[in-house]
């Protein structure tokens, strides 16, 4: 899933899309390097960011959506809100990504029941403005499984069917810098909810951290694509249905390499044993 954000204030390539234009032209070049799917979204969701007025969502998203529909691309529509999200299923979104999972607007869950797309349900504890605040944990892992188990739970009382539902453990958002490696380290205890997962670590600032430099300065969020890569590698080999990232050609090969790895430890790529160099 490669990643086009409509919005002028994105902390890993603000401002660069934000022409409906060059988002569109963008998208493609995702498609081009290898994206199954282009995420596009009209709000930033960086700590601290400020919410963005639904008009000016729904004006920056859907000529996007549009377009990139128009041109053969699937699809996925990154919003939080009901409205935006029923837009953009209308103009041809064939994914909902709600990073708050159906906690910012009770009214998404209906909307995705009765459209009966992708759902991707994103672990999430707040807007922008107060996440950082909400970002206590005394096991990560554990919590993480139980609150997306409760938003299934939840999701599917308000008629959402199971078999949409991806799941995502939501790296960066009320996470601590540290609180993102148990969450990949052990991303079968999520499994164990049964439903596929989305993996997005791309540029984020706990890779911005592991990567500093001697005088401790985290690295840029472009300096962050070759590590991004690297966990798009493992999340795929720890079998996650989608990576979402900025930089799709790394990715895209990344996610080759650990098909071909998988694909070579099954039965029959070991059973006769030979080494064939
Ligand atoms: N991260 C961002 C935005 N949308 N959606 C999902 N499902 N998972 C994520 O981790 C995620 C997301 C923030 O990154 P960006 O502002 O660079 O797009």
């Amino acid at each position: 899933m490669g990643v086009v954000n409509v919005t002028p204030d994105s902390f890993s390539d603000g401002g660069r899309w934000f022409d409906p234009g060059a988002a569109v032209r963008h998208g493609l070049d995702l498609v081009a390097q290898g994206a199954d799917v282009v995420d596009v979204g009209g709000e930033s969701t960086r700590p601290g960011a400020a919410r963005v007025p639904v008009d000016e969502e729904l004006r920056r998203v859907l000529p996007v959506v549009r377009e990139l529909v128009a041109a053969g691309a699937v699809v996925s529509i990154d919003t939080t809100r009901a409205v935006v999200a029923r837009a953009a299923v209308e103009a041809g979104a064939l994914i909902l990504n709600d990073v708050s999972g159906g906690l910012a607007e009770q009214e998404m869950a209906g909307v995705a029941a009765e459209w009966g797309g992708v759902y991707v349900a994103m672990h999430w504890r707040g807007h922008g403005d107060v996440m950082d605040s909400l970002a206590h944990y005394d096991d990560v892992v554990t919590q993480v499984r139980d609150e997306l188990r409760a938003r299934l739970d939840a999701l599917v009382d308000a008629g959402v069917r199971l078999e949409q539902v991806v799941l995502d453990p939501g790296l960066g958002f009320a996470k601590p810098g540290a609180d993102n490696w148990p969450l990949l380290a052990r991303l079968d205890v999520l499994q164990e909810l049964g439903r596929p997962l989305l993996v997005g670590a791309s540029r984020k600032r706990f890779l911005g951290h592991l990567l500093a430099g001697p005088d401790g300065e985290p690295a840029p969020p472009v300096g962050r694509d070759r590590a991004t890569a690297a966990v798009s590698a493992l999340a795929a080999a720890a079998g996650v249905w989608c990576v979402r990232v900025h930089d799709v050609a790394g990715s895209a090969d990344a996610v080759r390499v650990a098909a071909a790895w998988s694909c070579a430890r099954e039965p029959q790529g070991i059973e006769d044993g030979e080494h064939r160099g």
